[in-house]
């Protein structure tokens, strides 16, 4: 089985060169479909992305199994026995559509459970976010410090559109409490505002592929990545997650309770 560095530095080939696909296709005429309703879309460089990122990743670590989005990966994986990789070939795609900016290319390696390796690449400012267990935090070859542990009062707020127009009492008064509120409309990108403690805090319901990488990398950095009942998450289920500073943790906290 390859060692965890050499998996590593492949890892960092692999989602660079999706990132470059999508950027160098942005532009084009690609297909556009939608999954469960209007809002929910996948294009052909998702699938293409998805492909080109199992592909080498059956090749680099041949024993693993691959948990991703757009149904290329292995079907069923119910346990987290051994390495999985999680895939999300582009995180934000409505903004990849839209805005062509603000989308990101996620990948992490879970081996028995344990978050060992993240990667949320920022296509457009071409930063790769990267980080293995007990080794740090990376953006590109910089090290990232853990951010300052502010409050929620002293924090922006990222929150996703359902849970900010449609949430209980307690996630209103909590987007209310926060010194200002964003909507950025990828978790990746998201996670990469609380790692960089540009946001206090981002909460939403978020998927295995939309949780894996920034999971990983947030707790390297000793930031908290918890349900927001406070219980611990599973990444293979859809959780409702909150991912912030100790403080704005204990402030969200004290609201719900
Ligand atoms: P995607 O672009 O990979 O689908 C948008 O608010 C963010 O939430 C994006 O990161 C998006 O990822 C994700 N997302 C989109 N639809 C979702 C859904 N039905 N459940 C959970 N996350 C979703
Ligand atoms: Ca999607
Ligand atoms: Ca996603
Ligand atoms: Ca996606």
């Amino acid at each position: 089985m390859a060692e965890i560095n050499e998996l590593d530095l492949n890892a960092q080939k692999i989602i660079r060169q999706a990132g470059q696909n999508a950027h160098d296709k942005m532009n084009d005429s690609y297909q556009i479909d939608t999954k469960t309703n209007y809002t929910d879309l996948v294009t052909t460089i998702d699938r293409e992305n998805e492909q080109l990122i199992n592909e080498q990743i059956r090749k680099i670590d041949p024993d693993s199994r691959i948990l991703s989005e757009e149904g290329l990966g292995d079907r069923q994986i119910t346990d987290l026995h051994g390495h999985i990789w999680i895939v999300d070939p582009i995180d934000g795609t409505m903004n990849f559509v839209k805005q062509h900016n603000n989308f990101a290319v996620m990948l992490a390696l879970y081996i028995d459970g344990v978050p060992m390796l993240g990667y949320i690449l920022d296509v457009i400012n071409n930063r790769l976010y990267h980080g293995q267990r007990g080794k740090g935090v990376y953006v590109d070859k910089q090290r990232l410090h853990a951010p300052a542990d502010l409050g929620l009062k002293e924090s922006l707020l990222a929150m996703n559109r359902t849970l900010t127009l449609g949430g209980t009492p307690a996630l209103k008064k909590i987007a209310q409490e926060a010194m200002g509120l964003r909507m950025y409309g990828s978790a990746g990108m998201e996670m990469i505002g609380v790692i960089t403690g540009q946001l206090g805090g981002y909460i939403s319901n978020l998927k295995p592929w939309d949780l894996a990488a920034g999971r990983m990398l947030a707790e390297e950095l000793g930031l908290v990545v918890k349900s927001i009942d406070g219980s611990s998450i599973n990444v293979l289920s859809s959780n409702l997650v909150l991912v912030a500073t100790s403080q704005v943790s204990r402030d969200i906290r004290q609201i719900i309770n």
